[in-house]
């Protein structure tokens, strides 16, 4: 079927390039969480939406290919928010995009970064994706100025969180929501591999950045503003002990871990309506 998905973005040659800003986007958006939300009331709501989550503008060819990588189980009640907010807020930006739930099978520890190295290789091989957005599935944006496209640099954009006071908690962090264009991704190995359950993963990650000669942009305090679902730590997403240590070695591992060893099986591939559904087996802990 990939012809078939080719075709559905390839560049139509009536149509003329969207403006360079958006007119449709405006500024603040009010989140809250409305109570018997479904997933098919979302997908009334967003009617140009087509199967695997994919939208591109009707009335104007998009000059970005945004694909969202969201690491995921056992949090449909937080998908089905999320999706209620992404969706118009990435069409108001008149982009060209497509929403990939990177889903871990069974019940081992979780690994979010290995996710990531999934969501990217198998979302570059159906699309020739500019821009990926790693997305934490509990996060929802708070500005429409947010601009889902990638900068020259890696970008943390999750700068602003609720729970943190909407300040950064670190200089360093690089946790919640991040965009890396395929070049950046590739050239600083991808995301690590070995870092199960929580904690540290994304530290490891900006780390990645800058000793593969990059640096992290931001956007300003006031548009790069995310509201968290609250929740508590999972089950199978225990804190992960080694993870220090493992910090401590990243400028040793980070070219022998990471895009080039990853290794996993896709279960399942299906095409919902609202989102593209990747189970995979990422194995365990060596
Ligand atoms: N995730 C899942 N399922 C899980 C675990 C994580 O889908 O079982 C995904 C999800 O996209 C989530 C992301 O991984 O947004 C990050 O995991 P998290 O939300 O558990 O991490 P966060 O740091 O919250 O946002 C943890 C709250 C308790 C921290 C306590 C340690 N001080
Ligand atoms: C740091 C963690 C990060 C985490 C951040 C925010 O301490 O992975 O806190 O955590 N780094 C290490 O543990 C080495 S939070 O307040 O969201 O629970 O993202």
């Amino acid at each position: 079927n990939l012809t078939h998905l080719t075709r559905a973005h390839a560049h139509r040659e009536d149509m003329p390039y969207c403006p360079l800003k958006s007119p449709l986007i405006a500024g603040p958006i009010h989140v809250n969480f409305p109570s018997g939300l479904s997933l098919a009331a979302v997908h009334r709501k967003n009617p140009l939406v087509v199967r695997g989550g994919r939208y591109r503008p009707p009335d104007c060819e998009s000059r970005h290919r945004t694909a969202i990588i969201i690491p995921h189980r056992h949090r449909e009640h937080h998908l089905k928010f999320l999706l209620y907010y992404l969706h118009p807020f990435l069409q108001r930006q008149q982009l060209s995009y497509g929403i990939y739930i990177i889903h871990q099978a069974g019940n081992y520890t979780f690994n979010r970064a290995k996710l990531m190295n999934v969501g990217f290789r198998e979302a570059m091989k159906e699309e020739d994706w500019d821009c990926l957005f790693f997305h934490d599935v509990d996060l929802i944006p708070e500005d429409d100025r947010n601009s889902y496209v990638c900068d020259s640099n890696p970008k943390h954009a999750a700068i602003a969180m609720d729970k943190f006071g909407y300040k950064l908690p670190y200089k360093m962090y690089f946790g919640g929501v991040s965009a890396l264009s395929p070049e950046h991704y590739l050239k600083m190995n991808g995301f690590p591999n070995n870092y199960w359950g929580w904690g540290g993963e994304d530290d490891d990650i900006g780390v990645r950045v800058s000793l593969a000669g990059m640096y992290i942009t931001r956007p300003s305090l006031k548009v790069g503003r995310y509201k968290m679902i609250k929740h508590k730590l999972d089950q199978g997403n225990d804190i992960n002990p080694k993870r220090f240590n493992m910090l401590a070695k990243t400028r040793q591992t980070w070219k022998l871990d990471g895009m080039n060893n990853v290794e996993y099986q896709i279960l399942s591939r299906e095409y919902n309506p609202l989102y593209t559904n990747i189970t995979v087996n990422i194995g365990t802990e060596a």
